[in-house]
């Protein structure tokens, strides 16, 4: 039994996200983490509101209420979303918490301590029609990098680059859209990550099968041009992390806030801090190497676009700490998913959203879809027909029927217990052999995260299964040996409590309805299928449980494509 810490990136605050954001961190962390529980490991999963900077400010005025309401509901409003998609976070925390702001503070306090903190001048955008300074998310432009129009004053959507505001060209308000903007001089403080380069470098480089897309970003940042630059981590706003030198005031940084990219990793800490306060459970075991977290594997989720911050930004701050924290093992990144020919867009409302995707199909039907055609080896595309496909296929016609068929035919010709029946023979220890090859492959490729195989062979120890019992016909074989079908059944039975166990981290509603109609509480993991398929013994009673999966039909997806076609209110 190993200890495993696991974070996905913390969603920011603004609003519903969408299955693009979800596929790219929270379920598949989840899928993770509810695996390694599966075997018998410690976890502890983590996950929190990302809810200082622009993006927390913008939404707050757009929806006019005061910041701090706001990220309140709207935590609630994600906390409820989170549990409704079945994502077992051992906490759902909050960057804003008080555990946060002192973790930040102290921070920022040890780097200085160590000559890794500068003040600088620096010129940042004032707007005059809005009389104010525009940090971040408050300006927009063409990125300098690759010409991508609307780029974002702290980094470009489009090449994942790190921008200044003052790097973007024909820069413009999004506040107002003025394009009256003056330079202005204004103090900040800059975390030399320079100075850090090389240590960070060689830490990337010990780092042994992280996924090229991981290794290339941070590669990227690290080598191309200038190298790894400073970077300011404090902004000209009302809302985040009072600038303090942990419990110090800052001289000359009055009024000002950290950067929410140097409070949002740090987070993850905090967020181990909140779990341990609301639990009585003990953070430092989790996150300090001089506290027994030698004996953790830390894996991180996260989307492509914030690799560089996990790679570079937030190893600078812990690393630059000289403190002993614990540093990331395995970091797993993802592609992006697009909609329908497009990109899901929040701004535009195109695409499914949480919310709306609860509304139309239970989880599991998401679940399943979504981390079966994950993006990891190259961007992938969401289309109603092949996700109406894939779930009638996979999810009604090979699992959901082999359930019900299995335990339909049972209680009509035997009763609703296990049959006894005679020996099992050949193509039975066929069957079982083959189920435990693939069990390895779906062991192998979930250890490794690789989604999209562990899912194949899930699908086919399904399938398998279904092959099994077409060939055995029980239906048939009855008439002739009514002993030689119970004991087909018997295996078949069995079966629906391995699938039940395999499924979990995919499906976990569709596994507990099996297990409960299984009516056993026995999650053991399979490892040896020969003593697994003899879990349920002759006698034990079961139930034929309701229909695991719809089908979806051809009106229901034409009327869903044309609904999420765009632009939500
Ligand atoms: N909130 C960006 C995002 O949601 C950001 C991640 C922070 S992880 C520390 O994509
Ligand atoms: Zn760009």
């Amino acid at each position: 039994m190993a200890r495993h810490l696991i974070t996905s990136a913390i969603p920011y605050i603004n609003g519903i996200k969408h299955l693009g954001n979800l596929v790219g961190s929270q379920l598949p962390a989840d899928l993770y983490a509810r695996y390694l529980r599966g075997r018998g490991n410690e976890v502890l999963f983590l996950c929190a509101t990302d809810e200082h900077g622009t993006p927390a400010e913008l939404a707050a005025a757009k929806a006019g209420k005061p910041v701090d309401e706001y990220c309140a509901e709207m935590w609630a409003v994600q906390d409820a979303l989170a549990k409704g998609f079945n994502l077992s976070f051992d906490h759902y925390g909050r960057s804003s918490s008080e555990q946060n702001k002192k973790l930040t503070q102290h921070f920022a306090a040890v780097l200085a301590d160590n000559g890794l903190i500068e003040e600088r001048m620096e010129t940042q955008m004032y707007s005059h029609a809005d009389g104010r300074y525009l940090p971040d998310r408050y300006i927009e432009g063409t990125c300098p990098n690759c010409g991508f129009e609307s780029a974002r004053g702290d980094q470009c959507d489009n090449c994942t680059k790190q921008l200044d505001p003052v790097d973007l060209i024909d820069p413009r308000s999004t506040i107002s859209g003025s394009t009256d903007l003056e330079m202005r001089d204004t103090k900040h403080l800059y975390l030399l990550q320079s100075k850090l380069k090389d240590d960070i470098d060689q830490w990337i480089d010990s780092q042994t099968g992280w996924p090229v897309l991981t290794t290339s970003i941070a590669k990227k940042w690290l080598h191309d041009g200038d190298g790894l630059q400073d970077r300011g981590i404090t902004r000209d706003l009302d809302w985040g992390v009072p600038v303090m030198r942990g419990e110090e005031p800052w001289p000359g940084m009055e009024g000002k806030v950290f950067y929410v990219w140097f409070d949002a990793p740090i987070e993850y800490i905090a967020c181990s801090q909140e779990w341990s306060d609301a639990t009585g459970g003990d953070w430092a075991r989790w996150w300090r190497t001089d506290r027994g977290a030698d004996d953790v594997r830390y894996t991180q989720f996260m989307g492509k676009d914030n690799v560089p911050f996990h790679t570079l930004s937030f190893p600078a701050t812990i690393i630059g700490s000289g403190e002993p924290w614990k540093r990331v093992d395995y970091l797993k990144s993802f592609n992006y998913l697009n909609y329908d020919g497009g990109q899901f867009s929040t701004s535009r409302g195109r695409g499914v959203f949480m919310d709306q995707a609860l509304e139309i199909l239970p989880a599991d039907y998401w679940r399943w879809w979504l981390l079966s055609r994950a993006p990891e080896t190259s961007d992938s595309e969401f289309t109603w027909d092949q996700f109406q496909t894939d779930c009638n296929k996979d999810l009604a016609d090979v699992l959901g029927n082999f359930v019900s068929r299995v335990t339909k035919f049972c209680r009509s010709k035997f009763s609703e217990d296990v049959p006894e029946g005679g020996e099992w023979g050949d193509a039975e220890t066929t069957l079982i052999n083959d189920l435990q090859t693939r069990l390895t492959a779906y062991q192998t490729a979930m250890d490794n995260i690789e989604i999209r195989k562990a899912a194949a062979e899930l699908r086919a120890m399904w399938a398998a299964g279904n092959e099994y019992l077409q060939a055995a016909a029980p239906w048939s074989v009855f008439k002739t040996d009514p002993d030689q079908a119970a004991a087909q059944i018997r295996l078949a039975l069995n079966l629906i409590r391995i699938y039940a166990v395999l499924s979990a981290p995919f499906i976990p509603t569709a596994s507990a309805k099996l297990l409960s109609a299984m009516n056993t509480m026995d999650m053991d993991w399979p490892t040896d299928m020969a003593q697994a398929v003899r879990a349920l013994p002759a006698g034990h009673a079961f139930t034929v449980p309701e229909n695991l999966f719809d089908k979806i039909s051809d009106e229901q997806r034409d009327d869903w494509a044309e609904r999420f076609a765009g632009t939500r209110d």
